[in-house]
């Protein structure tokens, strides 16, 4: 059976689609500020797929909606008992390109019981550059029913500076590959990180570093002025219920 009849049913399963989160800390307090909810899936017969290979098989199949509705809505009855911890779930551009996206959402945090302010939806530079104004006129309606807007992997796309005053967004997310640089030898890296900090800084954007592996980039990511921090240094994505546990303060 082809891949897209796998995920399909996948999609119909109870069990094949899960979501793990993983922590986001403040780093200055190094307190837990949010979590982002990553999608899993556990194909009966291959195991464990990772996203970069079912992402782009949602997308050309159209199967990303249904994708997207399933991790929102377990994102949020998660988050319901998170107090009111922030919880980031990413957007496909594909599912920004239908007009009814905002209209989806609004029931789904309704539907929920969540306040909108919980959520952050994390879309990516293609988005910016999407010549179908849908995607912009969604991200308006999103922001002005309270729920936040993040630029996920900063500085890997096309996105002009000018596109970004214009989109208003709520934060962006240094790409990974930025900060494995830093503290190699070349330093160009480091220089960059440091500008996009800054340049968030300017235009009154907060600043997320993902991919931070090491107490050395966690040292020059804090010493940068960087928001907030993600990591394998901090925590791997976990269960539900681990989040949970760190919530409560067990270890
Ligand atoms: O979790 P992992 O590092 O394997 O994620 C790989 C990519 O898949 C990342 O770019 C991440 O943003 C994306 N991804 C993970 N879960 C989702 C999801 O629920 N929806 C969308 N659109 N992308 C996701
Ligand atoms: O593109 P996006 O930022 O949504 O991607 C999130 C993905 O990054 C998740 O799949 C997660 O597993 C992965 N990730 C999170 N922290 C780290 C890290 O410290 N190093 C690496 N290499 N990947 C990470
Ligand atoms: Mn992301
Ligand atoms: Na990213």
């Amino acid at each position: 059976r082809s891949i897209e009849q796998d995920f399909r049913r996948a999609l119909d399963s109870e069990d094949q689609i899960t979501v793990l989160f993983q922590p986001l800390f403040s780093a200055a307090s190094g307190q837990i500020t949010g979590v982002e909810a990553l999608a899993r899936w556990d194909h009966p017969t291959k195991g464990r797929i990772t996203p970069s290979v079912f992402i782009p098989v949602a997308e050309d199949t159209g199967l990303i909606e249904r994708l997207g509705e399933k991790v929102l809505t377990i994102a949020c009855r998660a988050a319901r008992g998170w107090g009111s911890l922030k919880v980031a779930v990413n957007v496909s551009v594909v599912e920004l390109r239908n007009p009814n996206y905002c209209m989806k959402v609004a029931n789904i945090i309704m539907a929920t019981g969540i306040n909108p302010r919980q959520l952050e939806l994390e879309v990516t530079e293609s988005t910016l550059a999407d010549k179908n104004g849908t995607c912009e006129a969604n991200i308006a309606a999103l922001r002005d029913f309270g729920i936040r807007i993040a630029l996920d992997d900063f500085g890997t796309g096309f996105s002009s500076l000018s596109r970004l005053k214009q989109l208003t967004v709520d934060s962006i997310k240094v790409d990974r590959s930025f900060v494995r640089g830093i503290g190699s030898s070349s330093g160009s890296d480091a220089s960059i990180v440091q500008a996009i900090i800054d340049l968030a800084k300017a235009t009154g954007l907060k600043t997320t570093a993902e991919g931070v592996e090491t107490a050395e980039q966690e040292k020059h990511l804090q010493l940068a002025g960087c928001d907030d921090l993600q990591g394998f240094l901090m925590s791997e994505p976990v269960s539900e219920a681990a989040i949970t546990e760190l919530l409560s303060g067990k270890h």
